[in-house]
């Protein structure tokens, strides 16, 4: 092969990989670094069976420019900047100076609360290590999804997975890894949508403004080693109320940490709030759900199969609930 050729890489051929997005159970919140996006704690998610992105990846040298769809529509500005961005991270591991071609096939509800960019740049992670020949572990694989949203290295691999935050200031030591195969605790989460407006506030700003401005960052730093910790001891014992009460108390916290912020997050609206309600009393009734909440208003509920059906007819009672899908633990990166 010719050093030209080199540059370039294999040209016009499509590598495709999947990946299920992940749910929070001790949440991330907040960047000590925002560009090679290193966070500020440790952080534990189930990755998903039910959502997914798949991303082929084509390197064209004929292209006049990267080229991104999304779903067969070219994406916009925003959206197509940050993946082009993360290519150029991979053109400068790789030294392939190429063009390329990204299709994004998203099958993540839009406006239901589901992170979709972990999954998005989770298989995109995956793809261009093969496209580009890059030759990484899985494990490497982790911290160079997160580059692209910090939340894709939990999605890499499938079941419960951890984020370790890392010390170094190179992210050398901030990875994602598998704590707990899917099928080894078959658990239901349900998504409760009461919602589906875009957020005001993206995640990344809400952070920012997070942890630049409220008093309360500091008490968070304190207690998510804490949460992070027990909530690791109570998968390994399969200890579903424990872990419940702590998924519980951490999405709270991190509300908490964002309603202290200067001016104020809110997420939340009042259809949350009566469904966090709803849910106590659901488990005063004797079943096992607990819930937790991300950057917006859907609530995510934790439950076990015996009593998913009697929560889901008592949910869908309610008039602000305007669908619930069910996910249980999946798959991480698949190439395709
Ligand atoms: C999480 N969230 O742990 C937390 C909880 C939302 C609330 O990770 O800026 O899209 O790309 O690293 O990963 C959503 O933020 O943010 C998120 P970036 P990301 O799931």
């Amino acid at each position: 092969m010719k050093t030209s050729d080199r540059a370039l890489g294999v040209q016009n051929q499509t590598y495709w990989a999947q990946a299920g997005t992940n749910i929070a159970l001790i949440k991330y919140w907040g960047k000590r670094d925002e560009v090679l996006k290193l966070p500020f704690n440790s952080s534990l998610s189930i990755t998903l069976d039910r959502f997914y992105t798949q991303m082929g990846v084509t390197l064209d040298e004929t292209l006049p420019y990267d080229q991104v769809f999304i779903n067969g529509t070219q994406a916009d500005q925003e959206k197509g900047q940050r993946l082009v961005n993360f290519l150029n991270l991979v053109r400068d591991l790789s030294g392939i100076r190429s063009r390329v071609r990204v299709e994004s096939l998203s099958h993540v509800p839009i406006g239901a609360g589901f992170a979709s960019s972990a999954s998005a740049f989770a298989a995109l992670a995956g793809a261009v290590n093969e496209a580009f020949k890059l030759g990484l572990t899985l494990k490497e694989v982790t911290m160079l999804a997160r580059q692209g949203s910090g939340s894709a290295a939990r999605s890499i691999y499938g079941g419960f997975n951890v984020w370790h935050k890392g010390e170094r200031t190179d992210g050398t030591d901030s990875y994602g890894e598998q704590i707990l195969e899917a099928k080894a605790w078959p658990l239901c989460i349900l998504s409760v949508v009461v919602s589906t407006k875009q957020k005001e506030i993206s995640s990344s700003e809400g952070m920012k403004r997070t942890v630049l401005t409220s008093p309360l960052y500091e008490a968070w730093l304190k207690q998510v080693p804490k949460d992070f910790q027990m909530a690791l001891r109570a998968i390994e014992n399969r200890d579903f109320e424990a872990l419940g009460n702590l998924i519980e108390a951490n999405a709270m916290l991190m509300h908490a940490t964002m309603l202290g912020a200067r001016p104020p997050i809110l997420y939340m609206n009042e259809s949350t709030l009566s469904i966090w309600s709803c849910v106590q009393n659901l488990r005063k009734a004797g079943y096992m759900v607990y819930a937790t909440i991300d950057a917006g208003p859907n609530l995510k509920l934790l439950t076990r199969e015996c009593d998913r059906e009697q929560i889901e007819k008592s949910l869908m009672a309610m008039e602000c609930v305007k669908e619930i899908m069910v996910c249980r633990p999946g798959k991480g990166l698949i190439l395709l």
